[in-house]
C-alpha cells in the first residue's frame, strides 16, 4: 500500500466568518500521520486542536462530538501515554493570526481501524491544558472553551 492522502477544509462559519484554513494529511505506508497546512483568523496565541468522533458540522463544530478516543482514556497531550488518540495539542497563532500547523503522530492513521477518515479536526478558542489544569474539564477536553473551527477530513486523491 503506498500513501494515503486527506483533507480538511477549515471554517469558522457564522459565528467565526474570518476564521478558515486547509490541512493536509498523509500517512505513509507504515509510518506516522503528518498534519501541515495553515489556519487563518485567529486569535494570537494558543489554540487547542483535537481530532473529534464525528464529521457531521450539520449544527457547525457542535455537532462534530467530543474527543476521538477509540481506546477510551482520559484527555492528555500529544506527548502522553494516556490521551485521547484525537488530542493534537494546540496551535499556535501569531499576531497576524496565522498558525502554521506541522503535526506528526501516531495515533489518527488514514485507515484500519482507528482511521481518522470522515471524522473532525476542531480548533478551539482557548489553548489546551493538557490534561493538567486542575479544571473540571481538564481530563475530558483540556478545558479548550468554544469550538471556533472545524472541518471534514476526507480522502484526497494520491495523484
Ligand atoms: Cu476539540
Ligand atoms: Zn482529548
Amino acid at each position: 500500500m503506498g500513501s494515503v492522502k486527506a483533507v480538511a477544509v477549515i471554517s469558522g462559519g457564522d459565528k467565526c466568518p474570518l476564521l478558515r484554513g486547509a490541512l493536509q494529511f498523509v500517512q505513509g505506508p507504515q509510518g506516522p500521520t503528518h498534519v501541515r497546512g495553515k489556519i487563518s483568523g485567529l486569535s494570537p496565541g494558543l489554540h487547542g486542536f483535537h481530532i473529534h468522533a464525528l464529521g457531521d458540522t450539520s449544527n457547525g463544530c457542535n455537532s462534530t462530538g467530543p474527543h476521538f478516543n477509540p481506546l477510551n482514556k482520559a484527555h492528555g497531550a500529544p506527548s502522553d501515554k494516556d490521551r485521547h488518540a484525537g488530542d493534537l495539542g494546540n496551535v499556535t497563532a501569531g499576531p497576524d493570526g496565522v498558525a502554521e500547523v506541522s503535526v506528526d503522530d501516531w495515533q489518527i492513521p488514514l485507515s484500519g481501524p482507528h482511521s481518522i477518515l470522515g471524522r473532525a479536526v476542531v480548533v478551539h478558542a482557548d489553548p489546551d491544558d493538557l490534561g493538567k489544569g486542575g479544571h473540571e474539564l481538564s481530563k475530558s477536553t483540556g478545558n479548550a472553551g468554544a469550538r471556533v473551527g472545524c472541518g471534514i477530513i476526507g480522502l484526497q486523491s494520491s495523484v
